[in-house]
Parts: structure tokens; sequence; C-alpha cells
């Protein structure tokens, strides 16, 4: 086939994909408008996003406290608006079973990560606090944890950490130091460390404190218990649980959409696909100086503004290293989140 055929039937494939786009769209946006004229809409009321499929969400009526007083509603968005993610706060008419959406409030944050190909997206917005979920199965990856924690210093929005599965421990096991390990680390540091389980009465009652009244996100590797530990806080949801792999113990990407549950006490609890890498392409490296609250404590006393923390006299880091004062693990995966930025922002 020559080149030139092959170049003209491309151009025909994506002129056709192109119209289907435009056709659908202008279904999409004749559907909406039709919605709106035939006058069976209700009031404009508030609503919260509790999740989002691009041009169809489901939504819940809120209060004045912005508690969800309705069950979740199927709503188109009108055609102004861009994409909508969970814990979007949102102004909206429906009728029984359908809606539209048709404003979108003001943002007070948002939690971007990468998608299966690598594409920044926003997952979930308005959110009071990271829940960081790691497991003793699958094998923590403490440097994806790492990762987080800069994410949040980046985003401003204040983590907590929970090792899940501590039903899984045995007194001799490695798993129990690295329980140790975790706890002190970074409870050092000033991170809330919160031990969990499922599978034992009482195991998520500290969990459940820190939860109260507020919006949380729980995001971690796939198989760590995610969407366990909010069926186990949520009885009367019916939340769909994965299997590990059988011989790699790994997750197996049950949940696929963030989806975010009312909470007792006017929080909610967003749950999050698990993920096998945590990106942090988007960020400087004075967002990942800044993400290591623990050397960034330090590195102010380094003889050198620019100090990197290597092999420079009057490094004042691998001092504290040397005195015990800072841990020798967190500034290897210092080391290795900035080498894997890319060139432009490193
Ligand atoms: N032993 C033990 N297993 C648990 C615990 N919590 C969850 N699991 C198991 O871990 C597996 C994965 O649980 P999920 O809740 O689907 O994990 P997830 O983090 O939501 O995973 P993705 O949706 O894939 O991101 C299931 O087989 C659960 O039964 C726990 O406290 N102890
Ligand atoms: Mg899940
Ligand atoms: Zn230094």
């Amino acid at each position: 086939m020559s080149k030139r055929k092959l170049t003209r039937q491309q151009a025909w494939r994506i002129e056709k994909i192109q119209k289907e786009r435009l056709d659908r769209a202008t279904r999409h946006k004749a559907e909406v408008e039709e919605l709106i004229d035939s006058g069976s809409l209700g009031q404009e009321q508030a609503g919260r996003i509790v999740a989002s499929f691009g041009k169809q969400v489901e939504v819940v009526a809120v209060n004045r406290l912005g508690q969800p007083i309705t069950d979740p509603i199927r709503c188109h968005l009108r055609s102004n608006l861009s994409t909508l993610v969970t814990g979007d706060r949102v102004i909206f008419q429906a009728t029984e079973d359908a809606g539209v959406v048709t404003a979108h409030k003001p943002r007070r944050n948002v939690l971007e990560r990468p998608d299966s190909r690598g594409v920044i997206k926003a997952m979930a917005a308005n959110i009071d606090q990271l829940v960081i979920v790691t497991a003793l199965e699958p094998e923590p990856q403490l440097e994806m944890l790492d990762r987080y924690l800069v994410a949040t210093e980046v985003t401003n929005i204040p983590p907590i950490i929970v090792i899940n599965k501590v039903d899984l421990l045995h007194p001799s096991e490695a798993n129990r130091n690295f329980l140790m390990a975790i706890k002190n680390l970074y409870g050092a540091i000033g991170y809330t460390v919160v031990e969990a389980t499922t599978k034992q009465i009482g195991g998520l009652d500290e969990l459940s404190q820190y939860l109260m009244d507020k919006s949380s996100v729980f995001i971690g590797q796939s198989g760590v218990g995610k969407s366990s530990l909010i069926q186990m806080l949520l009885p009367a949801e019916k939340i769909r649980v994965g299997y590990l792999h059988q011989q790699t113990r790994l997750g197996r990407h049950t949940t696929s959409t963030a989806r975010l549950y009312s909470y007792k006490g006017g929080g909610s609890i967003i749950d999050s696909p698990g993920i096998r890498d945590f990106g942090l392409e988007q960020i400087s490296r004075a967002d990942v100086e800044h993400g290591f609250i623990d050397i960034r404590e330090f590195a102010t006393h380094c003889r050198f503004r620019d100090c990197r923390h290597k092999q420079e006299p009057g490094c004042a880091v691998t001092d504290a290293i040397q005195n015990g004062k800072l841990s020798k693990r967190r500034l290897e995966s210092f080391h290795r989140i900035l080498d894997t930025l890319t060139g432009g922002n490193a």
C-alpha cells in the first residue's frame, strides 16, 4: 500500500471519528436542553458529585451544612461545564430520576494524579485530608508513601497514614519490624500513623475518630484494603472488594472510579482506585525539598544554599543522619524522587 493512500485513509478515519464525536456532543447537548425546556426539572439546588463518568455524573443534594439529603441522582452536565470530579460542589436541577448540573462552584482544593497513560487528571476536590493506606500485604513500598507525602505538602492537604491488616502480624516476623519502623519513623517526623484491621472487632476504632466531620480521600496501592475499610466503616453501603493475586500477592485494581460516601457527623469518605505508581511529574525540585518536612528542617543549616545533601562540606542533612536525627532511608528516597523529575523542572 502506498504511503499516500495510507495517509488518505488515515485522514478519512480521523474525520469519521471527529464527526462521530461531534454528533455525540450535539445529541448530548440536545438531550440536556430538552430536559431543561421540558419544564419537568425541579428547583435549582446545591449538590455534591459522588461519582463522575465524563459527561454524566452522580449527584446528591446537600443541605446548608453541605450534608447529603438524597440518594445519588444521575445527571447530565450542561454543555458549558468542564469535567467535574468526585467531591465537586455544584448547582443542579432534577426530576425523580434524572437531572442536569447547571453550575460548578469554585473548588477549595483539588487532588490530581496521573491516569494509566500518565496524563495528569483531577481526581477529587474539596478535601480535608488524605488517608494514605498501606498494609502488611501487598508488600509496602515506602518510597511510594514518601511520594504521597510530598504530594500532600504540595497540595496542602494534611495526611494520615494507615497501616492496615495488622491482624497478619506474627510476633517473630519481619513484618512486626516493618510496622514498628514505619510507626516510629513517620511518627517521629510528625505524621499521624494509625493501625487498622478489618478482620477484628474494634479494628477501626482509632481510624474512625479521625474521619468524623471531615472530607477524606483514601488513597494507596491496589489491594491494601481501601474499599474493605470503607465497607466496614459504612456497613449499609455495598462496596466491591477484591482479592490479592494468589502468587504475587498484589491487588487486582478492583475499584475503578473514585466514589464519595457520606460519613457520620457530616463527614464524607472518597474511595479511589489503587495505583501502581504515584508520579510527581508536575512538581519542581523546590516542591520536593519542601515536601520532605524532616529534611527541610535541617537543610536550612547547610553551609551552601544550593546544597544537594550528597557530599558537600558543612551539610547539616548528612550530619543529622550521622547523629541519628534523620532517617537515611528518607534521604535516599528524596534523592530517588529528585532523580525521577523530568529535566525541565528538576
Ligand atoms: N488480612 C486482612 N486482609 C484484608 C484486610 N482488609 C482487607 N483485606 C483484604 O485485602 C484484599 C483487597 O481488599 P480491597 O478492599 O479490595 O483493596 P483496595 O485497596 O480497595 O484495592 P483496589 O480497589 O484494587 O485499589 C481483600 O481480599 C480483602 O479481604 C485486613 O485488615 N486484614
Ligand atoms: Mg478498592
Ligand atoms: Zn546539605
